[in-house]
């Protein structure tokens, strides 16, 4: 079976959740670089992969796709039976059904405005780009009030979709891992008591420590 191939730097968001959903079901992967400062993720031969012109892109054989989620669920399907089992339940319907909730609060409302901050707060001034003010503290308000909701749904269970670690964690890693490791505003995960334990939990996870370690090695992007 050859190993499936991700095309994007580990440092990108979108690119480390699906990094993660690899190590978390231990398929074997090949990571193929897109210089993005040459602007190769624009390039035609990029764009038939993804045509939106964004990393990351992913591809099995003859099977192509884009969005990082959608890659995700690609592989917990066809993989059901390697390595974490469970990350969309245990084929109970409530169970699933809480997945999918908390993995759309991810998409829909935890995504908008963390997005906004990790770019302004930390992709920004890597790329001499001058930061916007007024996004950064409408979208840190925004993210506030996402987080309380979060607080309490965490003070309830130890993870977001019940007392199991789930994709619906598993996707919000990208972006809460920036937040508290490249911007000064780490402090409205880990200020949170519920929500700062949970980072803390699933920040450790060996899956998510492996693509830490990615990201961390030169030339890695
Ligand atoms: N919803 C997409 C978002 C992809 C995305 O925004 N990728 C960023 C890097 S994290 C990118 O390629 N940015 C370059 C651009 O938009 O020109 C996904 O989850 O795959």
């Amino acid at each position: 079976m050859a190993a499936v191939k991700v095309y994007g730097p580990p440092m990108s968001t979108a690119v480390s959740r699906v990094l993660a959903c690899l190590f978390e079901k231990e398929v074997d992967f090949q990571l193929l670089p897109v210089d993005m400062s040459k602007g190769q993720h624009r390039s035609p031969d990029f764009l038939k992969l993804q045509p939106f012109g964004q990393v990351p892109a992913f591809q099995d054989d003859s099977i192509s796709l884009f969005e990082s989620r959608a890659i995700c669920r690609y592989i917990l399907d066809k993989y059901p039976e390697k390595g974490n089992k469970f990350l969309l339940g245990k084929g109970d319907l409530l169970e699933r059904a809480s997945i999918d909730q908390w993995l759309e609060a991810e998409a829909q409302s935890f995504n908008p405005p963390s997005s906004v901050l990790v770019f302004q707060l930390a992709f920004a001034p890597r790329m001499k780009l001058k930061q916007d003010e007024n996004a950064i503290q409408k979208n840190e308000e925004k993210l506030g009030k996402v987080l309380d909701v979060y607080e309490r749904r965490l003070g309830e269970t130890r993870f977001l979709a019940g007392d199991e670690f789930s994709f619906a964690d598993l996707s919000h890693l990208p972006n809460c891992h920036c937040i508290v490791n490249a911007t000064d505003r780490g402090g409205l995960l880990t200020e949170r008591e519920n929500v700062g334990r949970w980072w803390k939990e699933i920040s450790s996870r060996p899956s998510w420590m492996k693509v830490v370690e990615m990201q961390n090695t030169p030339k890695a992007g």
